[in-house]
């Protein structure tokens, strides 16, 4: 298990369509590890392959946010909506790679997706409420699509240069 780099925005591979997994192989199993072990430590409730800068199709998510909960760590591989609902939600979005910058998105309020599990069998399940928002949140890093995309051109922008501005600061040191 090892904790790895989260890449930031602007970054040329968090615009990249990601590749299909073809077989679950052991190192998809290590990825998937050392994406949820990020992806707690971070803390966050979901993290996709991209942002550790490999450009497959697979994200990790675990959205029990209630005290006392046993966590619930999901590996989502080759993930689509196959249903989605009319009613909308909102939420104040963040993303690991566009840090302490939030907005509001709507999204469909819940969806259904189908995917493969490690063990190789496809999966299937409703997700609602954070469930859902962050499902979505992830799917969209598959295609290359960060949640300021969803936003007007002059915030997206605005959050642009104040993450350029990061990582300048970052590179002196
Ligand atoms: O993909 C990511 O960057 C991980 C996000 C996923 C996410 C964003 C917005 C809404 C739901 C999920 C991180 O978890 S951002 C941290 C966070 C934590 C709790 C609630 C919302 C966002
Ligand atoms: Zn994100």
């Amino acid at each position: 298990m090892s904790i790895r780099p989260i890449l930031i925005h602007p970054d040329p591979r968090l615009k990249k369509l990601c590749a299909p997994v073809g077989t679950v192989t052991s190192e998809i199993g290590k990825l998937a590890e050392d994406m949820l072990e990020t992806m707690y430590d971070a803390p966050g409730v979901g993290l996709a392959a991209p942002q550790v800068g490999v450009l497959t199709r697979l994200f990790v998510m675990d959205c029990v946010k209630e005290e006392g909960e046993p966590p619930r760590p999901m590996v989502l591989i080759n993930p689509e909506i196959v249903a989605t609902s009319e009613e909308k939600n909102t939420y104040e979005e963040g993303c690991l790679s566009i840090p302490e910058q939030y907005a509001e998105v709507t999204r469909p309020k819940r969806v259904t997706m189908r995917w493969l599990g490690l063990d190789g069998k496809v999966q299937e399940e409703e997700f609602d409420g954070l469930w859902a928002t962050c499902a979505q949140h992830e799917l969209d890093h598959l295609n290359g699509k960060l949640f300021i995309d969803h936003l007007g051109a002059i915030k997206r922008s605005m959050i642009t240069r104040k993450m350029v501005k990061l990582k300048r600061e970052k590179a002196r040191g």
